[in-house]
């Protein structure tokens, strides 16, 4: 059991979250803090029953913790969270910044939990997308080796921030009653439309979010021979990431065997039954903390093809669940 657990970043969306998991998963720990930026110091909240007082977060502020759950933008993981691994705080960080740096665990606890259970120092989350889609990947992977990978994502507003949403809400009423309305988080109207961009653009004519997809996916998998076509698309959903996946593999996977792997595989639901129009769907899968696959299928253009889709809550299973999931993890190993 860990004494003291600091969750910083706990006023954001993701933040929010976390509190609501640690409180529903009994996480095991003697203590709770909280911190946040100056603006939310000193503020309150109820966790647990109690009220606590909100802490800012500073460099010095990690003295007494063992566990440090960050969710925080970039620039303040960037900035704080060395701090928190000198105070001698195990650390898991939500944010984007140290995930793909020398040293640091990219850990999703279902596929890889001894990179967790090995890590000196930070411990990263992924990135909502890449979460969902190497947790459907890995029993595939594991059976027949992943060669190739080709992603479109459907992404939900929330992935955005708070902004997002309230984005996809305002502009869609705007929309309806013929007014104008200046969005904030997106460059382009997201009610009633998609937009082919996540990210400013990296490399090649691919976005910071589908590049993720592909340096994660070998990261985690620990195989930088897989192959990945990502496509990432924000679209008028509120909440939960859908995507559309065909993999190729070394040898073919029959859609029977692949629903037997998904459906033997911990953190994964299977909803598959076109004939009665059942597979996931961002509307039921929210609010939950497990990835959900429908519609497997041959891929009709490849032998050795597979084709999926996947849904999951981004903000779950895609960020707070699976850093809280993390924590369980070195709380047994402790
Ligand atoms: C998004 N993946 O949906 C991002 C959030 N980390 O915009």
């Amino acid at each position: 059991m860990f004494k003291n657990v600091a969750v910083v970043g706990a006023t954001g969306a993701v933040g929010q979250i976390v509190r609501r998991l640690l409180e529903e998963r009994n996480f095991p720990a003697e203590k709770f803090r909280f911190l946040a930026s100056a603006r939310s110091a000193g503020t309150k909240l109820t966790f647990k029953g109690e009220e606590h007082t909100i802490e800012e977060l500073t460099k010095d502020c990690f003295a007494g913790s063992d566990l440090v759950i960050a969710s925080t933008p970039d620039d303040i993981a960037q900035e704080y969270l060395p701090s928190a691994v000198e105070a001698g705080c195990k650390v898991i960080d939500e944010s984007g910044y140290w995930r793909m740096k020398e040293g640091v665990a990219l850990v999703i606890p279902e596929v890889n939990p001894q990179d967790a259970l090995d890590a000196k120092g930070i411990i990263a989350s992924p990135n909502c997308s890449t979460t969902q889609m190497v947790l459907a990947l890995k029993p595939l992977h594991d059976a027949a080796k992943v060669k190739r990978v080709i992603v479109s994502t459907y992404q939900a507003t929330s992935g955005a921030g708070v902004q997002g949403t309230a984005d996809l809400f305002d502009g869609s009423k705007a929309f309806l009653s013929g007014e104008k309305y200046e969005y904030k988080a997106f460059t382009h109207p997201i009610a009633f439309n998609c937009i082919p961009q996540i990210g400013g653009e990296k490399a090649d004519g691919y976005t910071s979010e589908e590049l993720k997809m592909l340096y994660e996916t070998r990261k985690i998998l620990g195989d930088d021979s897989i192959l990945v076509n990502p496509t990432a698309v924000r679209v008028p959903v509120a909440n939960c990431h859908s995507e559309s996946i065909t993999v190729e593999t070394e040898r073919p996977i029959s859609p029977q065997e692949a629903r037997e792997l998904f459906e033997a595989f911990p953190g994964i639901q299977v909803i598959d039954d076109l004939p009665n129009s059942a597979y996931p769907l961002p509307s039921t899968c929210d609010g939950s903390d497990l990835v959900y696959i429908g519609r497997i299928r041959k891929d009709i253009s490849n032998p050795n093809g597979l084709s999926f889709w996947c849904v999951s809550d981004n903000l779950r299973k895609g960020a707070a669940t699976n850093a809280v999931q993390i924590g369980e993890l070195l709380a047994k190993n402790l």
